[in-house]
């Protein structure tokens, strides 16, 4: 069961590029009242680089792929929005209620609505202290199962990245840095890991892509990884980090609630600065992912 916008609706009919846009990110990653404008923008970068958006979110119990005006009002702003990843969406569902999608449950739900372009701003990964707390975000094995090319900036660097980067290739998930040779790490360009494969042009990355075919490894995910371009001061990013990792522990969050709190503290304690950067890696994402969809779509 799954309700289409009528633009989304119409590309698929037609074969147009669409590009699957999460919702986490809206209710859990930004703070009112600038998540609602953010994406509206990002929706509109999309089609201004010649794809359709399709915003996913449950809404009451209803999976929707493109949204009406009235629910992204409501994932922007009811706080009694869930957020969900894969193994949420049957408990959604069946109690009707509405949900925020996750990096790991848009891609699923994309991929079963015929989409393989999604822009993100930061995928989840290992969580530092993993090896005492197993903490490691579902979206890891969400892209080992599904066919869904994600563009991001990199793992979130609230993450142990190194650890992320040793999971993603045991998954056999390929990682093609955008212009780059270097990990991205979400606030900052360059999480100060390397990349084995850079690919400078969409149409090299939609070549990719298609390739997966030839070889038989058609479902798995893949992952273009886009630095930002104006970066996080790194010393205010670097004590930030440590005060929020600490502040996590000491108020114990864990599961699902550590990545926004995380993302929260940057936003309170940066002074705006955190914020400007996600928003920025959002639309640059947005805007590359709808270039590889064109690329795709030929
Ligand atoms: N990227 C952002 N902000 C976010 C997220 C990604 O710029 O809030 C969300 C995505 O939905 C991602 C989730 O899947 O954070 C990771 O959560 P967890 O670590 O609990 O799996
Ligand atoms: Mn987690």
């Amino acid at each position: 069961m799954m309700r289409f916008s009528a633009e989304v609706e119409t590309a698929r009919k037609d074969g147009a590029p669409i590009v699957a846009l999460e919702s986490t990110i809206i209710s859990h990653g930004l703070p009112r009242p600038m998540n609602r404008e953010v994406a509206i923008e990002v929706e509109e970068i999309v089609r201004s680089n010649g794809a359709v958006p399709a915003t996913i979110a449950i809404i009451d119990g209803v999976t929707c792929v493109g949204l009406a005006e009235t629910d992204l009002e409501r994932i922007s702003n009811d706080r009694e929005i869930v957020k969900a990843s894969i193994r949420d969406l049957p408990v959604v569902a069946a109690r009707g209620i509405s949900a925020a999608t996750t990096v790991a449950a848009t891609s699923h739900i994309a991929s079963a609505a015929g989409i393989s372009v999604f822009a993100t701003g930061g995928l989840g990964g290992v969580h530092r202290g993993a090896r005492e707390t197993w903490d490691e975000s579902a979206d890891l094995s969400a892209l080992a199962s599904i066919p869904i090319l994600v563009v991001c900036a990199g793992a979130k660097s609230i993450l142990d990245v190194p650890a992320t980067l040793e999971r993603l290739e045991t998954l056999s998930v390929p990682i093609i840095g955008y212009r780059t040779n270097r990990f991205p790490g979400f606030y900052l360009a360059d999480s100060g890991y390397p990349l084995e494969y850079r690919c400078d042009e969409a149409e090299e990355i939609a070549a990719i892509w298609k390739s997966r075919s030839d070889v038989g490894t058609i479902n798995s995910g893949l992952v273009v990884a886009q630095p930002v371009t104006n970066e996080m001061d790194r010393t205010v990013h670097d004590s930030l980090l440590k005060e929020g990792l600490a502040a996590a522990e000491s108020a114990r969050i864990s599961s699902k609630g550590v990545t926004p709190f995380l993302l929260e503290y940057f936003h309170t304690h940066s002074n705006g600065e955190s914020m400007r950067v996600n928003v920025d890696i959002i639309k640059s994402n947005a805007a590359l992912a709808a270039t590889i969809a064109v690329e795709i779509s030929k």
